[in-house]
């Protein structure tokens, strides 16, 4: 059953300045939305339970797409767990609270693919989540991400709260991060395989051993899904976002070297570390509700590429955000 969502619809877009949160705020403007509530930083510090029930009773939201938090790659989530585990626990309460408050009709949360087991089975359905231990380079992130869920699902229960959850793969795109010591594996082979061919060197660090495989999806399939989700996916257990493929970091890290320097030498460093083996998503769930990926990873990362090329002053900014976060 399809959820009309009307043009004039009051909604808030938590984490607006991130990777996931502008995207969905450029589908939502590109499809005629035009009351849209955003709040940086600087003005609602999201981990205030009092500051955040304040806003939600100024600005009366009707939905909510919960993508606020703090992320990070696999270096920022192993040596900043503090971080990650309280600030995303504190930012998952205070806004789903809030919303439950203040009578919120539907609020989509958005969680991570790191949620399920490290052994998992592959690819991954939905159902193997709690069935064993975590990836220890991002078990803190995990435990708040998993808490997400299951707040919903509790608010869900108790109160009736229409509150969904959906669990995204790995994420690149416009507007990412591109700082080498807080970003996902995407952005920093890109950026590092762009300064090595504007430097003039012939060799490129890949971190880990090129063998841990992963799945890739493009940050405006993601806000397509989540709208998606948001009118027609209505149950209390999540469901997983991607594209059902995945790829080896040394396959990526060919590919992206193809696109932004060819020629290019690749040394594997095996001191770093490789994180979770394996972490594809079975999508057949979303599949079956009529929902499929439409950007190729080749031609994600070269219109990423384009808009780093084209967004280098914002991309340093980003990135030097990044270093003093
Ligand atoms: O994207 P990434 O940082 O996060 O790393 P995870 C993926 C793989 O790429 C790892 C390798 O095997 C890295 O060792 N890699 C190679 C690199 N070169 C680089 C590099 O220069 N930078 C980075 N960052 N990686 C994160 C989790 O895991 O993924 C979070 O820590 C979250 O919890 C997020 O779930 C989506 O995929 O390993």
């Amino acid at each position: 059953m399809a959820t009309e969502i009307p043009r004039s619809a009051r909604i808030y877009v938590a984490g607006h300045r991130g990777l996931v949160g502008s995207a969905i705020l450029r589908r939502l403007r590109a499809e005629g939305f035009d009351n849209l509530l955003t709040a940086t930083r600087d003005q609602l510090d999201l981990r205030d339970q009092a500051a955040v029930n304040y806003w939600f009773r100024a600005n009366r939201p009707e939905h909510v797409f919960l993508v606020a938090g703090t992320v990070g790659g696999i270096l920022a989530n192993s040596t900043r767990p503090a971080e990650f585990i309280y600030d995303n626990l504190m930012i998952h309460g205070t806004v789903v609270h809030a919303a439950h408050l203040h009578g919120v009709k539907r609020l989509l949360y958005l969680g991570s693919s790191c949620i399920y087991p490290r052994e998992c089975p592959q690819p991954i359905r939905e159902e193997y989540l709690l069935t064993g231990l975590l990836e220890p380079t991002n078990e803190a992130y995990a435990i708040a991400k998993i808490s997400g869920i299951k707040l919903c699902q509790a608010y869900r229960l108790q109160y009736g709260c229409d509150f969904i959850s959906a669990m995204p793969t790995n994420l690149y795109g416009p507007h990412d991060n591109f700082n080498l010591k807080s970003s996902h594996v995407l952005p920093a082979l890109m950026r590092k395989f762009h300064d090595a061919r504007v430097a003039g060197r012939d060799e490129v660090e890949v971190w880990g051993t090129g063998s841990p495989k992963r799945e890739l999806l493009h940050v405006d399939d993601l806000a397509d899904a989540c709208l998606f989700l948001m009118r027609h996916y209505d149950e209390d257990g999540h469901i997983n976002v991607g594209t059902g493929e995945d790829l080896s970091i040394r396959e990526l890290a060919e590919t992206v070297r193809d696109i932004v320097a060819p020629g290019m030498r690749l040394a594997f460093d095996p001191t770093k570390p490789d994180g979770m083996p394996r972490k594809l998503l079975d999508v057949s769930r979303l599949h079956a509700l009529g929902w499929r990926h439409r950007i190729e990873l080749r031609e994600g990362i070269r219109g990423t590429y384009q808009w780093f090329l084209e967004n280098h002053e914002e991309a340093e900014m980003r990135a030097a955000e990044h270093a003093m976060a």
